[in-house]
């Protein structure tokens, strides 16, 4: 073991990675553990200290959501400065968390035994992923390797796998190892379901990320974002007499989406929609495939939560963009206790450019009143960054995969958007 691997006591016994130089050598894809069946794992829960206890939130419960809710809105991810933490909300956390199949075990709380308050939260939900590059692409790439007598498997077919999210642990609590028990639990009940992959992301490294992508924002209110110190002045704008009146100018859009047959998408678009972004996002190698429930849950638009719009030529869906809400409270700001910002969702471009169908997403998301469009450049989202006036943040986001032997990937591969 070297110095790497000790400095962690929980993911150094992990199905992952244990570091860069053995995550660059994949030269295939596939499960990294022994393969075992569901009678080999344990029917009880993880042991707790005997102050703490297992819950399973239910999400139909108002009284649950908002146990839910609160914890995350105290405790969640902040950025390096402590500025702003996710506030996600009740509407958002159910739509996240109980999408078509989901299982309530997999919802995994601790809460304190005398008074039954959350302490600790992870949550998984079953999604369908391709992890694996196209055969074609395989055949050109791995020609070398195959001369040179290496054994390459870089094709797989989607398989049902766990895609975990909203790991938090009450700051009160921190550092006592309450993290890695909340992860074995979860993964125990993933496994009793016949599950044995999961994918993730986090801001933060651990072992190991098969990718990495940089957040890059586009501001919708630059006034506020200066004012709360999300954004600054950038010295181009500080040679002008009036530098906020030259942002807002710059930053401008129009009232109305440009692209003709640009509508909100209806229960009518499914079968349409789910057509159009499978087609697209198959052409990626790490990405999810969705049915036409998955597509009704996720995109049709819900207040507050998402919105997804649909360009029509002639009666027929040609090209869709989404994106979804989320807020941050700003910490310790007298006069905005809120950011509001939209997230690039999922689209399919198929006659429109994609740059002006994200120019609609734009003008769309500033007649909400939001404040900032962010996005990781995954996707096609590299694309426009530049003629949409998106800039670079300084924050990334890893891929990751649990049991999952995947070669080191460029963001531009990855078509899987994480809430
Ligand atoms: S990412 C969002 C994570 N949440 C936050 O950042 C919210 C604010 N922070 C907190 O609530 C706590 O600091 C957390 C850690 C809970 C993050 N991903 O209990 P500890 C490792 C993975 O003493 P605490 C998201 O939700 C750390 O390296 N591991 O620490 C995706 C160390 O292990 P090791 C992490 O600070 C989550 C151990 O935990 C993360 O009190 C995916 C320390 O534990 C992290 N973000 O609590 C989870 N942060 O010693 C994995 C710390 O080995 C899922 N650690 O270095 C795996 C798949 C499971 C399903 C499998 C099914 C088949």
């Amino acid at each position: 073991m070297d110095n790497e691997e000790n400095e962690h006591a929980f993911w150094g016994t992990q199905p992952v990675p244990q570091n860069e130089a053995e995550s660059e050598a994949f030269i295939h894809v596939g499960p990294m553990d022994v393969p075992k069946t569901v009678e080999e794992i344990s029917k009880e829960p993880y042991p707790l200290a005997s102050v703490l206890e297992w819950y399973t939130p239910n999400f139909d419960k108002e009284e649950d959501l908002n146990a839910v809710y609160e914890l995350l809105r105290d405790n969640y991810v902040e950025d390096n400065d402590s500025m702003f933490r996710f506030k996600y909300s009740h509407e958002f956390l159910k739509w996240a968390l109980t999408p078509p199949g989901y299982y309530r075990d997999w919802h995994v709380a601790v809460r304190q035994k005398k008074d039954g308050a959350l302490l600790g939260f992870i949550a998984g939900v079953p999604f369908t992923m391709k992890m694996g590059t196209p055969k074609d692409l395989v055949e050109e790439s791995t020609a070398r390797l195959k001369e040179e007598g290496k054994e390459v498997q870089l094709f797989s077919e989607p398989r049902r796998i766990c895609e975990i999210n909203f790991l938090c642990v009450h700051k009160k609590l921190r550092s006592k190892r309450l993290a890695p028990i909340l992860i074995k639990e979860v993964t125990r009940r993933v496994n009793l379901e016949n599950i044995w992959q999961a994918v993730y992301t986090a801001g933060v490294v651990v072992p190991t990320p098969f990718s990495t992508g940089q957040y890059f924002h586009r501001s919708l209110n630059p006034e506020k974002l200066v004012a709360i110190r999300f954004s600054g002045v950038s010295s181009g704008f500080k040679k002008f007499q009036n530098p906020m009146a030259m942002m807002k100018r710059h930053y401008k859009l129009p009232d109305a989406p440009q692209t003709k047959g640009t509508r909100e998408m209806t229960e009518k678009d499914v079968a349409d929609v789910c057509r159009i972004l499978n087609e697209y996002l198959i052409t990626f190698d790490v990405t999810p495939q969705f049915n036409e429930e998955e597509v009704q849950h996720y995109l049709l638009p819900r207040d507050g939560v998402v919105y997804s719009y649909v360009v029509e030529h002639n009666n027929k869906v040609t090209d869709f963009f989404s994106f979804y809400i989320l807020s941050s409270t700003v910490i310790g700001n007298s006069k905005y206790n809120e950011l509001n910002a939209a997230y690039v969702y999922y689209y399919a471009a198929k006659t429109t450019k994609l740059e002006n169908l994200m120019t609609d997403l734009l003008i769309v998301a500033k007649s909400k009143g939001l404040d900032v469009c962010n996005l990781v450049n995954i996707l096609d989202n590299q694309s426009f960054l530049e003629t949409a006036k998106f800039l670079p943040g300084d924050g990334n986001l890893h891929y990751y995969f649990y049991n999952w032997a995947y070669p080191k990937t460029e963001p531009s591969k990855v078509g899987l958007v994480m809430l």
